[in-house]
């Protein structure tokens, strides 16, 4: 249980960040707290499960690769034909290395997939800090083509800093803008074509991604630059066809003004951490199964996921 709190806590505080880390590290710790809880048959298992999975559901608001995977691996337990601990526990890590891996490959394959729909020449944006958009520009240049980046800041976590670092190290040329300069960019800067990650797709086709996506879709379309989500079909918010509204998680206010740093006392502050994009601005998602409108998610995500 503690290295269960520990990791809750990591995701609680952003210490992991991006919805496939927050799902890779959340099924882990799941699979160990099993591993070391002892029980006496399926029932008392399941009652463990909901309780690790309660706790990991609670740390943050938009998370549904995470929870569809949690779902999933308490799904396969519950239709198991064996009582055994040893072969339970078994069922639960062959599981959720299953899911681990299905997030993994997924990642290598719209590296792959989104990497042909990058040119020679190209200028690419992109927001926060997505593994996904990351692995497309790497496999890409991998590819030895070349092209340019230009990635924001995006405060107030500066999860951009992470992409230009590693987009860097990598040896891809990265230019940083604020987040404010995203209209400007589009207008003074031929860019080709924007690629950000997801943090949970809707029934309806509708992204949500790191605050400022939607500006940044927003001053695409009026520069007519196509913006594409790459994303595992994991991300599809299934709690969203039957009318439930995927959460938007609002964060600490000391995120952008720390009381140390003298902010007024009276001031009050709003920190929403992801807003939606309508799929009218998106060209398309970049997925594991192919790149297809946002609102073919739940036919896709049915094909490859039984939830
Ligand atoms: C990260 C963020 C990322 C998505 C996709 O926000 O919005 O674009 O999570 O990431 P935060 P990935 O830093 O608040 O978690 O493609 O790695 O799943």
């Amino acid at each position: 249980m503690e290295n269960l709190l520990e990791v809750a806590g990591k995701i609680k505080r952003i210490e992991i960040q991006g919805a496939s880390n927050v799902a890779k590290a959340g099924i882990k710790a799941f699979a160990e707290y099993i591993d070391t809880t002892s029980f006496s048959n399926k029932d008392e298992l399941v009652s463990y499960m909901m309780k690790a999975k309660e706790i990991l559901f609670k740390t943050r608001d938009t998370e549904p690769a995470l929870w569809n995977c949690l779902k999933l691996i308490i799904k396969t337990v519950k239709e198991a034909s064996f009582e055994s601990e040893q072969e339970l526990k078994k069922l639960v890590w062959d599981t959720a290395n299953f899911y681990i891996n299905q997030i993994k490959d997924a990642k290598v394959k719209i590296g792959y997939i989104g990497a042909r729909r990058i040119l020679n020449g190209m200028i690419i944006m992109t927001h926060c800090h997505s593994s996904a958009a990351e692995q497309i520009l790497i496999q890409a240049h991998r590819e030895n083509k070349e092209f340019q980046v230009i990635c924001t800041e995006t405060r107030p976590k500066m999860q951009g800093r992470i992409t230009a670092q590693v987009l860097i190290d990598a040896g891809i040329p990265v230019t940083m803008v604020v987040d404010s300069a995203m209209r400007w960019v589009l207008k003074n800067k031929a860019v080709d074509m924007i690629i950000t990650g997801a943090d949970a797709i809707t029934s309806e086709g509708t992204v949500l991604n790191k605050i400022g996506s939607r500006l940044l879709a927003l001053a695409a379309a009026e520069s007519h630059v196509p913006y594409y989500v790459a994303t595992p079909l994991l991300k599809y918010d299934t709690e969203t066809v039957v009318g439930n509204l995927t959460r938007i998680e609002f964060r600490d206010p000391e995120e952008i003004w720390k009381r140390e740093e003298g902010r007024p006392p009276n001031l009050k502050f709003e920190n929403p951490a992801f807003e939606t994009i309508s799929r009218e601005y998106i060209a398309g998602l970049i997925t594991e199964a192919g790149i297809f409108a946002p609102e073919l998610i739940s036919l896709m995500f049915e094909k490859y996921y039984n939830l």
